[in-house]
């Protein structure tokens, strides 16, 4: 069992340690915010019972610097860290010092952070527990070997970094001719992103979807929460979450979540975690273990009423998961959206500005976790979230409702963000039909051509007058172009309809 702690350090910014100051409170722990000369008058400071300036914006000096935050601990008297996502989340060294220092990690072992932190040792060590992964081969040394493994496996195959993630050095083959080029591109791009140049073949999945299941695990129990659909990313960045996914049925995801306590098992997981699957047709292969609580995380709080902040936070003070309970059997559905400053009309260029006016939707099974204010100044230093939208309902049908209509009451003035394009996949009939897969945004591209409402308006207006006029004006009716037919309408609005 940990030391017991009574005060603890949020090693993080933005919503994630608003969520956190607030789960330290209802618990009883005093919260210690850490924050950069960017982040002065940010509502995580101000969130929490105690502040400390770290360092420059820069979070390399800052919110990435051990250092610092030990330093930060040590001067605030706190017994324990919690890093949120991001950052230092998944750095088993980091881990490994807090502990150094005599300090609680509130996360897993650096053990079971190492391990799941090389794919290929991960891949291993899950076919070694009974978990299903993509067929594939081991590290591949040569050209030679790499077309070998490709023709046993069968094209299309992927080559991937052995050390990868986040689908960097990631390269499809579709025939044996192209081997040799893409292992050597492959193995060239992972020696230079990951120090650390060995690749690997897997049979490649034409139309997956990306499914997780959401781990909670004290000394004694490993249980899962069931499972989030997070096919709506861009780019490895997701934008729209859901729970339960519309396409796990009940025997489904009791598989899934079995396999899932088994890879955590696997390397005798404490605390959250998320167990990320491929799946295609029916079938679910492992991808890779997410140590850390996961932005996506409140659609499972709110079809389990789990609140898993909380959990994290008890499971290091040695209390059992769940108070000791059962995993509640989830209830209704439960959509997030993600707020990003990006422009999706410009490929989500990242856009930056002071925050001039705020409107937060409310109303039942409305949830906002946000990290701004008015005044709020978004800047390019850090990740460009600005909160989240969460919705809980009866069902699918209504979640999506729901949530049309908190996107629409909702109201970020000064910068770009990604609200209006969450409101258009909500009416989008393929999202509505649940026909989705991780290429969802590339095949919709009509979606980022965010219609402005008051240009909406216009072209609702011209239209209104193109067919009222290609009814009352022979000039208009009988017009033989597009072009054409504009001006003899706008002539014919001039001369006052006749
Ligand atoms: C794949 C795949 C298709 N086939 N592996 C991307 C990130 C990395 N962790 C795994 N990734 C993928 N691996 C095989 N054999 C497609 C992806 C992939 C993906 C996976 C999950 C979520 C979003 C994705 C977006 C593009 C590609």
């Amino acid at each position: 069992m940990s030391e017991p702690f009574r005060k603890v350090l949020i090693a993080n910014r933005g919503e994630i340690a608003v969520r956190v100051i607030r789960a330290c409170r209802e618990e009883g722990l005093t919260s210690v915010a850490v924050y950069s000369e960017a982040d002065r008058r940010s509502p995580h400071v101000l969130h929490a019972d105690e502040a400390i300036e770290i360092g420059p914006a820069a979070a390399a000096e800052s919110y990435l610097d051990p250092d610092r935050l030990l330093e930060a601990a040590a001067r605030s008297g706190a017994g324990a860290i919690h890093p949120g996502y991001g950052f230092l989340a998944e750095s088993a060294a980091f881990a490994r010092s807090v502990e150094q220092a005599g300090l609680v990690f509130i996360g897993p072992s650096p053990e079971a952070i190492d391990a799941m932190g090389d794919k290929t040792r991960a891949r291993a060590r899950m076919q070694a527990a009974g978990v299903p992964v993509v067929p594939g081969s081991e590290p591949v040394a040569t050209a030679e070997d790499a077309t070998a493994a490709a023709h046993e496996i069968g094209f299309p195959v992927m080559i991937k970094a052995a050390a990868g993630g986040g689908g960097k050095g990631m390269h499809r083959v579709d025939n044996a001719a192209d081997v040799p080029s893409s292992f050597e591109r492959a193995s060239r791009e992972a020696a230079g992103a990951f120090g650390d140049g060995r690749v690997y073949l897997e049979r490649y999945l034409e139309n997956p979807r990306h499914i997780e299941i959401q781990i909670v695990a004290d000394a004694e129990r490993t249980i899962h929460l069931g499972e989030r659909e997070c096919s709506i990313q861009r780019r490895h960045q997701k934008l729209i979450e859901e729970a339960p996914s519309p396409v796990v049925d009940p025997t489904l995801r009791s598989r899934m979540g079995e396999v899932a306590i088994l890879a955590a098992k696997a390397v005798d997981y404490r605390g959250v975690g998320t167990v990320e699957f491929l799946v295609e047709a029916g079938e679910f292969y492992f991808l890779e273990m997410n140590t850390r609580i996961q932005v996506e995380h409140p659609v499972t709080e709110a079809i389990t009423g789990v609140d898993l902040v909380r959990e994290q936070l008890r499971i290091a003070r040695g209390i059992a998961a769940l108070d000791g309970a059962e995993a509640p059997s989830p209830r209704g559905h439960s959509i997030e959206c993600r707020i990003s400053a990006e422009d999706p009309t410009r490929g989500f260029l990242p856009s930056t500005g002071r925050v001039e006016g705020l409107e937060i939707p409310t109303g039942p099974g409305i949830r906002w976790d946000g990290g701004i204010r008015t005044g709020f100044e978004v800047g390019l230093h850090y990740d460009p979230l600005l909160g989240k939208l969460i919705v809980h309902a009866a069902d699918r049908d209504r979640a999506i409702d729901r949530m049309r209509t908190a996107l629409e009451e909702l109201r970020i003035d000064g910068v770009e963000t990604t609200q209006a394009y969450h409101l258009a996949v909500m009416s989008e009939p393929d999202f509505r039909a649940s026909e989705l897969s991780i290429r969802y945004v590339e095949e919709h591209p009509d979606l980022l051509r965010n219609p402005d409402p008051d240009l909406l308006e216009t072209s609702f207006a011209i239209a209104v007058l193109l067919e009222a006029g290609a009814q009352r004006s022979p000039s208009v009716r009988e017009s033989a172009s597009p072009d054409q037919r504009a001006r003899s309408v706008s002539a014919w609005v001039r001369e006052g309809q006749k």
